[in-house]
């Protein structure tokens, strides 16, 4: 019998250990999409995959990319860009034809600048010298700009498979679906997507243009900081932006903080007045204290008052403290969890997670 593959993971079917990838109770070779049993759970019990793909499977992705000539999507997402945009995965993409697609455009407010947005993704690439056929900004799970993404493939593609790269939950397999749904009249998902980095589990092949020629999905780089190694499933879901987010402001006082659930706060501590607007999921509580300690209110309130980590979330959590200098319009970062933008300049002070990223850049979503 040759190989069948899980049309949600990529993994190759087998019957006969139930603990491992690809496993199917019985293989009807006559059924042209088929799951495991793992894919079948997530895409219909929106199960957590308990079976993740490690960076073995990006680098043998990545070795077999490098011998083709194929044409390159490289996918970020627009939410967590810096903790998608890394070094890493440009340095194997340099000699290669490559489309930069920024996910997850629903989730930013509608406010925001569109071209200012692109504008900043062509500084980003050139200053990492990291040169892209074409820029474009998507919404995989909206649809939005998929049918301009498509025209700008079909052009750039000449007779070559397309390769979806990028770090792992980027959004490429509900990028493909959604180009699916779009131009190959499916109504539901075709391949497995979850919060979870390390879903996709090998290559997936989906003849897509009439020469033949294919989309190829792929396991993506698994970024190791990632908040999941330090929370709970449940309180990482709680992390993630599901909608739009909303901005909230506030005009902070020397001596005032701002806490983004006990995931990190950040202090006003220079002699200024400053206004912060977090830009964080609608999961995550926002509020304001006039005092500056606030480690000890972060584990007394953890999972209650502020969320997340959820209240059935019982890790211990350690955390760090960091003082920056912001000039006026830069926002501070923390990675996955999302930004405060600051409109003065000014000097805070940040505790958040040991491990998770905290950095200060130019604000890009300014009018
Ligand atoms: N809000 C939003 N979420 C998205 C979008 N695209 C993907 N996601 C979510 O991001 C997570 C990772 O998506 P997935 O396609 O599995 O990423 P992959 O690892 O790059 O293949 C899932 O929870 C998706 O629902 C999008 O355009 N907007
Ligand atoms: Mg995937």
């Amino acid at each position: 019998m040759s190989e069948i593959m899980c049309k949600g993971c990529g993994a190759v079917l087998q019957t006969t250990d139930p603990q491992a990838k690809g496993f199917i109770q019985t293989i009807d070779e006559k059924r042209k999409e088929l799951y495991c049993k793992r894919c079948y759970r997530l895409m219909h019990y929106n199960e957590f995959p308990k079976i993740l793909a490690t960076n073995k499977e990006y680098e043998l992705v990545i070795d077999d990319l490098l011998k083709k000539n194929a044409l390159v999507v490289l996918v970020v997402d627009l939410f967590d860009f810096t903790g998608s945009f890394i070094p890493h995965v440009l340095d194997k993409l340099r000699n290669k034809d490559v489309i930069l697609v920024a996910n997850k455009l629903d989730l930013l407010p509608r406010s925001v600048n569109v071209s200012k947005i692109v504008e900043w993704l062509e500084y980003m690439a050139n200053r990492y010298f990291f040169r892209v056929l074409a820029i474009h900004i998507v919404s995989s799970s909206k649809g939005y700009y998929i049918d301009d993404l498509l025209n700008t493939i079909s052009i750039a593609r000449q007779d070559r498979d397309v390769y979806f790269m990028g770090c792992a939950n980027v959004g490429k397999s509900s990028l493909i679906n959604a180009l699916l749904k779009r131009f190959d009249n499916r109504t539901t998902d075709l391949i497995a997507t979850s919060p979870i980095p390390g879903t996709t589990l090998s290559s997936i092949k989906i003849p897509f243009f009439d020469d033949n020629k294919a989309f190829i999905d792929t396991p993506g780089l698994i970024n190791e900081n990632n908040a999941l190694s330090l929370l709970e499933e449940s309180s990482y879901n709680l992390m993630v932006p599901h909608k739009e987010i909303k901005p909230i402001t506030y005009q902070l006082q020397k001596g005032n903080t701002v806490l983004l659930g006990a995931i990190a706060s950040i202090a006003l501590i220079s002699d200024s007045q400053c206004s912060f607007t977090t830009y964080v999921s609608e999961n995550v509580t926002v509020h304001r204290r006039k005092d500056i300690d606030t480690l000890e209110f972060m584990n007394k309130h953890r999972g209650t008052l502020l969320v997340p980590p959820s209240a059935n979330d019982s890790k211990e959590l350690e955390y760090v403290t960091k003082e920056f200098n912001v000039s006026a319009k830069q926002d501070v970062v923390i990675s996955g969890l999302g930004f405060i933008s600051l409109n003065a300049a000014c000097k805070v002070r940040v505790t958040l997670l040991k491990d998770l990223d905290v950095f200060v850049r130019n604000g890009i979503f300014g009018k």
